[in-house]
């Protein structure tokens, strides 16, 4: 089945659970102006174009914000873009917690050929296959793992299958923690420690958040997926899309040319109406909606909406 394919009509009641169930979330930043543009663009594109015209790429809060966006589009059958994407490169360690970005900065960390592929939107934690390359699995999977003891800078290996969580429990009760690999001495360790250990898959210290990440850097737990989305279909999905037909979301691939949603918060819509102030006249294209219609071709728009966000009259937030 495709990404894109379109819900089912019996479909929609998954869809009313999830809207109920959407309570917890992160309160949006106050005051924000949203747009739905009509034109067909990649994510990166878009993402660009909401940037340089108004603020960024929509974070959709709460299920007011998704209904809001919902109404002032077109039905059609198709999909929009919204500021949501996963990163398949945003690992963590498991001692550290933080962000630890794992692409080709770093000689000593390699992905095995075609890793990370995050395969049936399963993978969010790290092994070490054939003993030297990395490769994202299912976190409940079970393999051997390998500890770090920071008392004597040694790494143990426990050749007993435990799923990531299990082995990360045993090895913070009797070592450190599961290891990561933070040098190239370090990964040269590790080398020597499962050399002549036969094993496929270990286990070390690196995991993910999925779907962690929207455009504007704010952060929100509030979701609406299809129900069989994400899917990450073909290992090539990591953008998040709006079904302009049912208000749900589904993963896409980026590349997709898709309309989009966009936002503009007061604060840069007051200082551009301050500069226009000063300036005169002349600074009239600073005026958002000006602006986009200065910046593209008439023809190309067939529909701009600008609606207020319904919570732009609650009391601002601390
Ligand atoms: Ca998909
Ligand atoms: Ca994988």
């Amino acid at each position: 089945m495709s990404c894109f394919t379109i819900p089912r009509m019996d479909g929609r009641c998954s869809l009313f659970i999830l809207l109920l169930s959407g309570g917890l979330s992160t309160l949006p930043p106050h005051s924000r102006e949203y747009h739905f543009v009509n034109q067909l663009m990649t994510w990166t594109e878009a993402q660009s174009y909401c940037r340089e015209h108004f603020t960024d790429f929509v974070t959709i809060y709460n299920s007011n914000i998704n209904q809001l966006l919902f109404s002032m589009s077109p039905r059609i059958n198709a999909f929009a873009w919204k500021g949501l994407y996963d990163d398949p490169y945003s690992w963590k360690s498991s001692m550290e917690g933080k962000l630890f970005y794992v692409g080709s900065t770093h000689e000593f960390l390699i992905w095995a050929n075609g890793q990370p592929n995050n395969e049936n939107t399963n993978e969010y934690c790290v092994a070490l296959q054939g003993q030297t390359q990395m490769n994202d699995r299912p976190c409940g999977s079970s393999y051997p793992f390998l500890c770090y003891n920071a008392k004597n800078t040694s790494y143990i290996l426990v050749m007993e299958n435990y799923t990531w969580s299990a082995a990360q429990s045993y090895c913070r009760t009797y070592h450190t923690d599961l290891t990561s690999i933070r040098s190239k001495e370090e990964k040269s360790n590790i080398t020597l420690t499962l050399n002549g250990s036969g094993v496929q898959y270990v286990w070390i210290g690196l995991y993910r958040d999925p779907w962690a990440f929207w455009s504007d850097n704010t952060t929100s737990t509030f979701t609406n997926w299809w129900s069989s989305q994400p899917d990450n279909f073909n290992s090539i999905e990591y953008c998040g899309a709006f079904n302009l037909m049912s208000a749900e979301w589904a993963d896409g691939f980026c590349g997709l040319r898709l309309s989009f949603f966009l936002f503009q918060s007061s604060d840069k819509a007051n200082s551009a109406e301050n500069e226009a102030s000063v300036r005169g006249r002349h600074a009239q294209h600073r005026d958002p909606a000006a602006g986009f219609t200065a910046a593209v071709r008439p023809h190309a728009v067939r529909r701009t909406d600008r609606l207020q966000d319904s919570l732009e009259e609650s009391p601002e937030l601390p």
